[in-house]
């Protein structure tokens, strides 16, 4: 029996990295560690998001609950939760948290190798309307855990180890890459674990979608404009693209990785720098999106290559197939000839 074989050869996630680590006899299992902290983290969240709206979770913080009790926003709760879980793991030396303005320095005694930068709930403005939303994380190598400074979090996101987000949806999907392809695991509650499912995701070459939020068209600067005209009235006779957008980043990466396509946050004359931020958005997705055969750029440039030089910097950013980011990145050339 096919499906009872099945269920008893569970690929949980810890054994997946598990595997993936034994390909390094020297390393201690100091990422594994690591990695199931991430995951403790996000089976908590996961849970908190599913009775959001049961237990009065939602709404603006500084409200108390029907108990009285102070209300933390699910997004302050969520953080928590990662930034203790991250911090007991004794694997970690800096955090850089979306939701903290400094960057998180672990004390010596609990210091270890790996810096984790992370969006703890990324999309939290859609959790009232239970749209998908997201934790999005990327590890780093510290150079020194004796002397970590920010230099190790300012690093390009072709130097990250490890990238991945947990989507908290109709089910609880976490999509990893440690540099040897994209694997989805989805979380199954009677057991507790994640499940592997989706083996080594591959992004279709090309996609028929394209995401955006048209409402900002007005600011687009020209390539952008022409290159969204293109998908809407193609001049090559071919049928148009559909326009799909979720307005959170993990749930229309996600369906761009599955599905193909292209997703665009753009700079605009109101944001010159986009909206989405490099270390804990771009960097994760982009990792993702070429360890899948995808592409991800800036606008200027790969978007892996990209230099911070702050930790909430933020970019314009292009991914998805491979095709379709090409015709973006022409067209920015183009503009770039001109000038
Ligand atoms: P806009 C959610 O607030 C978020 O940070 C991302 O998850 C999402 O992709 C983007 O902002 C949506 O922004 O301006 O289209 O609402």
């Amino acid at each position: 029996h096919a499906a009872d074989a099945h269920r008893t050869d569970l690929m949980t996630i810890t054994r997946y990295v598990l595997n993936e680590q034994s390909k390094y006899p020297e390393s201690r299992g100091d990422f594994t560690i690591l990695l199931n902290h991430i995951v403790l983290g996000c089976k908590f969240v996961c849970s908190a998001v599913n009775k959001a709206g049961l237990a009065k979770l939602i709404g603006l913080a500084g409200e108390t609950n029907v108990q009285g009790e102070e209300q933390k926003k699910l997004d302050v709760l969520s953080n928590e939760v990662f930034i203790k879980s991250l911090v007991s793991s004794g694997r970690t030396c800096i955090l850089v948290s979306e939701e903290d303005e400094e960057a998180t320095f672990v004390e010596p005694s609990k210091r270890g190798k790996y810096c984790v930068v992370f969006d703890p709930l990324d999309g939290s403005s859609n959790i009232d309307c239970a749209v998908s939303i997201g934790t999005i994380f990327g590890i780093y190598m510290v150079k020194d855990s004796h002397e970590p400074t920010l230099d190790d979090v300012l690093q390009p996101g072709k130097h990250m180890l490890a990238a991945g987000y947990c989507m908290y949806g109709s089910s609880c999907t976490l999509v990893l890459s440690t540099g040897e392809g994209v694997h989805g695991f989805t979380l199954d509650p009677s057991l507790g674990e994640f499940i592997l499912t989706h083996p080594d995701i591959k992004i279709p070459k090309k996609g028929k979608i394209y995401s955006v939020n048209e409402g900002n068209a007005k600011n687009w600067d020209g390539p952008t404009a022409k290159y969204v005209e293109k998908c809407k009235f193609p001049k090559d006779g071919s049928s148009s693209k559909s326009l799909r957008y979720i307005g959170s980043m993990v749930a229309d990466v996600h369906r761009t990785l599955l599905y193909g396509g292209i997703f665009l946050y753009p700079a605009d004359k109101k944001s010159p720098n986009g909206k989405l931020r490099v270390l804990y958005e771009v960097f994760p997705m982009s990792f993702l999106t070429e360890q899948a055969g995808g592409q991800a750029f800036t606008g200027k440039q790969r978007a892996l290559d990209l230099v911070p030089t702050k930790i909430h910097e933020r970019s314009p950013i292009f991914l998805g197939s491979y095709d379709d980011v090409e015709e973006i990145k022409a067209l920015y050339a183009a503009e770039g000839k001109k000038e």
